[in-house]
């Protein structure tokens, strides 16, 4: 697995491929972002393997080797916010890839990279494209993503390949390919009993993704189950079960290992911007974020870097059952936290229950367990319809 990557790493640093592709997700880079990029790129470095001319490829012509196709997965994050993306360098670490044979989003001039080479993207756990991102939308050949379909902002080729389908975690939705496609040059099983690490990402992943199946939580389909059953058909865990609470227990704790960051790193960890809301989501109760020196000037200044004026920010303990909190800070226009305040509360798909709590800035626990950051998008999106 390393190695696939070292060498991945190899041949674009020196230029040295005949066909570009690109696996990127989505720019939060959490677990089952950087997990379905590395192992869908994993896949189709291995399916081109077993389908292409190996004489072909072996001969030299004119004394060149012939050039050899790439497959790069992309962490969307740059590489100094890794260490910010705890869990996921604790998996990626006790599977032995380690951080130098990763591809971060500013390793490269990605922009560059396509335009000089012949290029194919593919999207995972993701098809809206961000801002920045924009300029790889001609070159997506497939899309694995699990939210909504939004064509809003759909401008792919017409043959794009795509599986979008509401499911728990990409990884089902990826592991599911996988195991379609290499049903047609082998058995479904071989790529994994080939990349065993990679049943095992994938396995974690929708475990985390899921909360193992938790009633509560409530994101887990049929889908995943079946997946998931059919991954540890493969990895052959010793007691299943035991083996699923292990996992996400440990992952749950790498998630919010958090000692080490500070305020201001915190606010970096998982971000997203709705307009002109910030809307960072914590694994720790916003509660405990705010006991911490200077949370509020690092909210201030985060305000301001990313231009925005309102902060919604999102806290979430798995320690002792789920927890979840919300507050709201608008250090220069408190009334627009007010507002925004006054809009969730109201707001009936799905009532959030928030409970109103005391603190310096607009403070709400959370009652509906189930509802996570997607669930406020559309009332922040409307809000700032509104509101504008
Ligand atoms: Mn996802």
């Amino acid at each position: 697995m390393d190695e696939f990557l070292s060498s991945t790493l190899v041949k674009l640093n020196n230029n040295s491929f005949n066909e570009l592709n690109l696996i990127i997700g989505n720019e939060s880079c959490d677990l089952d972002s950087a997990i379905s990029a590395i192992v869908y790129a994993t896949y189709l470095y291995w399916q081109h393997n077993q389908v292409k001319c190996k004489v072909c490829t072996k001969a030299y012509r004119d004394g060149t080797l012939v050039k050899d196709d790439v497959f790069v997965p992309i962490l969307n994050v740059d590489r100094a916010d890794y260490e910010l993306k705890t869990e996921v360098a604790y998996l990626l670490k006790k599977k032995g890839i380690s951080a130098s044979n990763l591809v971060f989003r500013d390793d490269h001039n990605l922009q560059e990279l396509i335009n000089n080479s012949k290029s194919k993207v593919v999207l995972v756990d993701h098809h809206v494209l961000a801002k920045k991102d924009e300029f790889l939308a001609p070159f997506v050949t497939e899309i694995i993503d699990h939210r909504p379909l939004d064509k809003s902002k759909w401008t792919y080729k017409e043959d794009t390949r795509s599986t979008i389908e509401i499911v728990g975690s990409c990884a089902t939705l990826v592991a599911q390919r996988i195991k379609d496609l290499s049903s047609l040059v082998a058995k479904d099983v071989d790529f994994f009993k080939a990349y065993p690490i990679c049943g095992e990402l994938l396995h974690a992943t929708i475990i985390l993704d899921t909360v193992n199946f938790s009633k509560e939580v409530n994101k887990a389909t049929p889908h995943d189950e079946d997946i998931i059953q059919f991954l540890e058909s493969v990895i052959k865990p010793a007691d299943y079960n035991a083996e699923r609470q292990r996992i996400l227990d440990t992952l749950v704790e790498a998630r919010k290992d958090v000692s080490n960051l500070s305020a201001a790193q915190l606010l970096k960890k998982d971000v997203k911007i709705v307009g002109n809301v910030l809307v960072p989501s914590f694994p720790i109760l916003v509660k405990e974020f705010l006991d911490r020196p200077s949370a509020l000037e690092a909210v201030t200044e985060a305000l301001s870097r990313k231009n925005c004026d309102v902060a919604l920010l999102l806290g979430m303990d798995l320690t002792g059952g789920l927890k979840r909190d919300t507050a709201i800070y608008a250090p220069k226009s408190p009334e627009k936290a007010v507002k925004l305040g006054e809009y969730l509360l109201q707001w009936r798909t799905p009532d959030l229950q928030l409970q109103a709590d005391k603190a310096s800035c607009i403070y709400y626990q959370q009652l509906n367990l189930s509802a996570s950051r997607k669930q406020y998008i559309s009332p922040v999106t409307q809000w700032i319809q509104t509101s504008n």
